[in-house]
Parts: structure tokens; C-alpha cells; sequence
């Protein structure tokens, strides 16, 4: 049976691949797309998700716009890595059909409330805003998800404060929300996203697929190096974003370590910390609901994404 999944991004060019990914992959079954402001505008945001969804011709899936801003913050965008568009570097198609009459975070609980109890996943991949909304305007989704696999936070690292990642940092008190309610909540976080680098050994295979699809992705990775190596001192790219839709298709690919997480909201220095209790014991008691995605499987990673596109075609 495929995992239900609902994906909340803001494309992004990480979180394209995980459309695609998503898009692409037999074992996943995408419900719907839901776009949150994050990356850029959420007008630019929701364009994005559906033009990328026309260009895996998955015009089946529909986009539903959410939030615009975070929940009490000032809206920040990530314009200096995925530019003016929020998917700088490559052309769009047209999108065709037409958006989701609903706000998505309406979609998110109405597609919860109309499942089997425990068989959708929700899979955060921009500011958790949206999904935090949810929480508080439905709360009986809590006890009805399967789980929550969100990109977001690090363990031992920042890259939009010294300690704080970006998805987390822009909407904290979303953050705060989505960590503390009781439901399975797995952070794949930067301290496991860092090691997804878009290689050029990994472009050319990429390449080698010689669809259309296939030369936009490696479009996409060419913006996203050159601004990777000149704001944040990277060589390669590391693709968050579809490393939560790996994890799903198989969790094989990514090691999980069972630790206590909360959301820093007060620090002068360091908002929007993802504060992860490792001092064990170890394993973690089975109460605890949070766990941290730290080792890759690199190749095996790959190998889906290429797969992906490839079937794609
Ligand atoms: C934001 C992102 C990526 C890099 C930077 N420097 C800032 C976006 C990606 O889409 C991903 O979801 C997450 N936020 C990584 O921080
Ligand atoms: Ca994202």
C-alpha cells in the first residue's frame, strides 16, 4: 500500500525535487500539494508547486495556498539562495490547472477527517505555519496522523543563525506548536540534509536520464550551487527537501535517533533552536515522540531521486 502523504512546501528548489520525488515514486501517493510563504511570497510559492507539478505532468494534483506570513514574526524570505521567483534559473511551464478552492490548512484537516485514522502523513518541507494552523483550528488531527516527517532544525547546526535553521527560525512559534503536540514528529534536519549534496557526479547521472524533466532538475542545481557556494561557503548543494520523501519510501535510507526536541523562542542569540536532549539514556523511553534523522544513505538517496525522474519520463 502507498503512503498517503499531504506535502506543505514552498518551492523552492530543494522542495521541487521533492515534488517530484513524490510525483515520481510508486510506494508514495500524493493527496495534494499545500504551499505556505517561506522561500518567497506565497503567491511565487504556490505558482512554483504548480508549474513544477505541470512539469511532471501530475496535473491530477491539486494546489491548495496557505498562510502568507508566520503566525506572530515579520515574513522573511530566502531570495538570497533561490532567487527573485523562489525558482531562479530555470523556465516554467504554464500551469493548467487550476488552484485549490480551500486555504490548506482547511485541505490538511479535511483530508485527515476523511481518511482512515492513522494512514495520512503530513511532510513539512518550508515553515511548519500551515500546519501549526491546523493543529489549533482541528485539533482531533493530532490523534488521526499517521506521523509527521518535516524538514527542518539541526541538532548541531544552523544555516539561518548560527544555531538555527532556516524553515524553523522564520516561524518558531509554529515550530513550537508542531513539536510539542503529542503526535510521532521526525526532524530531518540539516545535520542529515548537509550530507544530500547535489555532486557534480550525481548531475551528469541526472543528466543521463535525457528527458526535458531531467535537464530542468540539473537547471534547477546549477542556481541552487551557485548560490549555495556564494552565501553559505558550500561546494555542492545540499538538497533538503526530498530526503523527508526518501525517508518515507524507505526508511532504510536515513538513520533515526529517538531524543526530546523543543523550539527555543526566547533567546537573544539563538530563536528558533531546534534543542535536541541527546545525553540519552539511550535507547530513548518509548513516550518519546521525537526523533532526529542523523546518517544518509547517500547513494541509495540518489537512486530514488533518478528513479523518480526517470519515470517520470
Ligand atoms: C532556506 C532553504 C534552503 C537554504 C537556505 N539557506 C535557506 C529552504 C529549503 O527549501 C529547505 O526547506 C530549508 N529552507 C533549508 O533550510
Ligand atoms: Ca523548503
Amino acid at each position: 500500500m502507498a503512503r498517503k502523504i499531504i506535502l506543505d512546501s514552498d518551492p523552492g528548489h530543494d522542495d521541487a525535487v521533492a515534488i517530484l520525488l513524490a510525483v515520481g515514486n510508486p510506494s508514495i501517493d500524493l493527496l495534494g500539494v499545500t504551499t505556505v510563504g517561506g522561500n518567497q511570497s506565497l503567491d511565487k510559492v504556490t505558482y512554483n508547486a504548480r508549474a513544477v507539478l505541470e512539469k511532471a505532468h501530475a496535473t491530477d494534483i491539486t494546489v491548495y495556498a496557505g498562510c502568507d506570513r508566520p503566525l506572530v514574526r515579520p515574513q522573511e524570505v530566502a531570495a538570497s539562495i533561490h532567487g527573485e521567483t523562489g525558482l531562479d534559473g530555470v523556465e516554467l511551464p504554464e500551469p493548467t490547472r487550476p488552484l485549490g478552492d480551500m486555504h490548506a490548512a482547511e485541505f490538511i484537516i479535511k483530508t485527515i477527517m476523511e481518511n482512515e485514522p492513522k494512514t495520512v502523513t503530513l511532510v513539512p518541507t518550508g515553515p511548519l505555519t500551515n500546519i501549526a494552523l491546523a493543529c489549533r483550528l482541528e485539533p482531533r488531527i493530532v490523534d488521526r496522523v499517521q506521523e509527521v516527517v518535516l524538514m527542518g532544525g539541526g541538532y548541531h547546526v544552523g544555516n539561518w543563525s548560527a544555531v538555527s535553521e532556516f524553515n524553523i527560525k522564520v516561524d518558531p512559534e509554529a515550530a513550537h506548536i508542531v513539536f510539542n503536540e503529542p503526535w510521532p514528529v521526525t526532524m530531518v534536519g540539516l545535520d542529515l540534509t548537509h550530507q544530500a549534496l547535489c555532486t557534480p557526479a550525481v548531475q551528469r547521472r541526472i543528466e543521463g536520464v535525457g528527458t526535458d524533466l531531467a535537464w530542468f532538475v540539473s537547471g534547477l542545481m546549477d542556481f541552487f550551487r551557485k548560490t549555495y557556494q556564494d552565501n553559505q561557503d558550500f561546494v555542492d548543494p545540499p538538497v533538503h527537501d526530498p530526503c523527508t520523501v526518501a525517508y518515507l519510501i524507505d526508511p532504510a535510507v536515513v538513520t533515526t535517533r529517538r531524543c526530546p526536541v523543543d523550539i527555543e523562542l526566547n533567546g537573544t542569540l539563538t530563536v528558533g533552536m531546534t534543542v535536541a536532549d541527546l545525553r540519552g539514556p539511550e535507547p530513548a523511553p518509548e513516550d518519546c515522540h521525537t526523533q532526529v534523522a542523523v546518517k544518509l544513505d547517500f547513494d541509495r538517496f540518489w537512486d530514488l531521486v533518478t528513479d523518480a525522474i526517470e519515470r517520470i519520463g
